[in-house]
């Protein structure tokens, strides 16, 4: 396309964007062989003949090309997150989450990113013992490392609450964020609510949001109704929503969003991965354009979703055409967006 050379010098600023949902098949498959761990199939039971269990364990993944095959027909995002939840079980130490981390920002350099916002799931590694210490150690090496290499990019480490677990989990793991100062240091930057969302309406989570003194943000919208977009601003008083398609049928709740200034941080090839579009043009683009609706176009779990920043940025303008003043002020619309401090804020446009 003519603005493919203008969509990969744009100065891009990821805000969704998953630290778990950047592992490649490829580091994944290392890092089992690793800390010995063998991989199932969540979805396809072994059979009964080979299986210890009777058949209740599923099939082992043999190459990084079979989990590849199985990422690319998911049927939904509860489909998508078991496969997901899998991934976690080979993250085991510092040095992990190091290699993950330095190979996500490698990746993210390629593509002109400039500032990364990156959520992680806390409660998603407590139960094999993996303490978000640890998780920050691996995290804060690799940062160090790109930018004694030079790589330019500003991050930002956000911790997500899982929505399929128990509230009361969240607020305790929340707690105890507080409690031991990560925010207070900066180590870690606002509150995100990600996971499961049918039957999870942002309301639950209304105790906890309140005594989250930082920004917040919320998936909703991405397979939930309009309401919860509009109950995770009235209710969490975030300033942000992750996703957030479905604002599009709602004239009214559009309105809103312009208003309020809220940025969406929208992306389409997850959302094209799991279901929530046919094609990438039934992404309500033009409508947000139109509306006045701020938004970024983000990666959101790049290594499961088929492509990082810029083949997200590409997907975009293959379907809708933008012109070169409309990608301007996507770009300019992600920066101020960003939860940086302002002064970085002028160094990337
Ligand atoms: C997620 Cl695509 C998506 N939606 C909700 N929660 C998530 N966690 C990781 N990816
Ligand atoms: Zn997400």
């Amino acid at each position: 396309s003519p603005l493919h050379d203008l969509l990969v010098n744009l100065p891009k600023c990821e805000h969704h964007v998953h630290l778990e949902g950047t592992l490649s098949p490829s580091l994944l498959f290392s890092l089992a062989a690793k800390n010995n761990i063998v991989l199932r199939d969540p979805s396809s039971p072994a059979p009964a003949t080979t299986s210890p269990n009777g058949g209740e364990e599923g099939e082992a993944f043999t190459s990084p090309a079979h989990l590849a095959a199985r990422y690319a027909n998911f049927s939904s995002l509860d489909d998508f997150l078991a496969y997901y939840y899998v991934g976690f079980s080979v993250l085991r130490d510092a040095d992990d989450f190091e290699a993950l981390t330095y190979e996500y920002l490698v990746r993210a350099a390629q593509d002109n990113v400039r500032h990364a916002e990156v959520f992680f799931d806390p409660q998603g590694h407590l139960p094999r013992g993996v303490s978000v210490e640890v998780v920050m150690e691996g995290f804060g090496r690799a940062v160090r490392r790109a930018e004694a290499e030079g790589l330019g990019i500003s991050v930002l480490l956000i911790p997500c609450l899982l929505r399929h677990l128990p509230v009361e989990h969240s607020a305790q793991v929340f707690d105890s964020l507080v409690r031991d100062g990560h925010f207070a240091s900066g180590a870690l930057s606002g509150l995100g609510l990600c996971s499961t969302e049918i039957d999870r309406p942002p309301e639950l989570y209304r105790a906890i949001f309140e005594r989250a003194k930082e920004h917040g943000t919320a998936h909703a919208g991405e397979e939930g109704p309009p309401a919860y977009i509009a109950s995770a601003l009235s209710e969490l008083s975030v300033s942000r929503i992750d996703h957030g398609v479905r604002a599009a049928q709602s004239a009214e709740l559009l309105a809103l969003l312009a208003a309020q200034k809220i940025l969406l941080t929208v992306c389409p090839l997850s959302n094209l991965a799991l279901r929530g579009v046919q094609r990438v043009a039934d992404v309500p683009i033009r409508a947000f354009i139109d509306a006045g609706v701020r938004f970024s176009i983000n990666s959101d779990d790049p290594a499961y979703f088929g492509g990082y920043i810029l083949d997200n940025y590409c997907a975009v303008q293959e379907a809708f055409g933008l012109s070169v003043g409309e990608w301007e002020g996507i770009a300019r619309a992600a920066v101020e967006g960003s939860w940086c401090v302002e002064g970085r804020k002028g160094e990337i446009l």
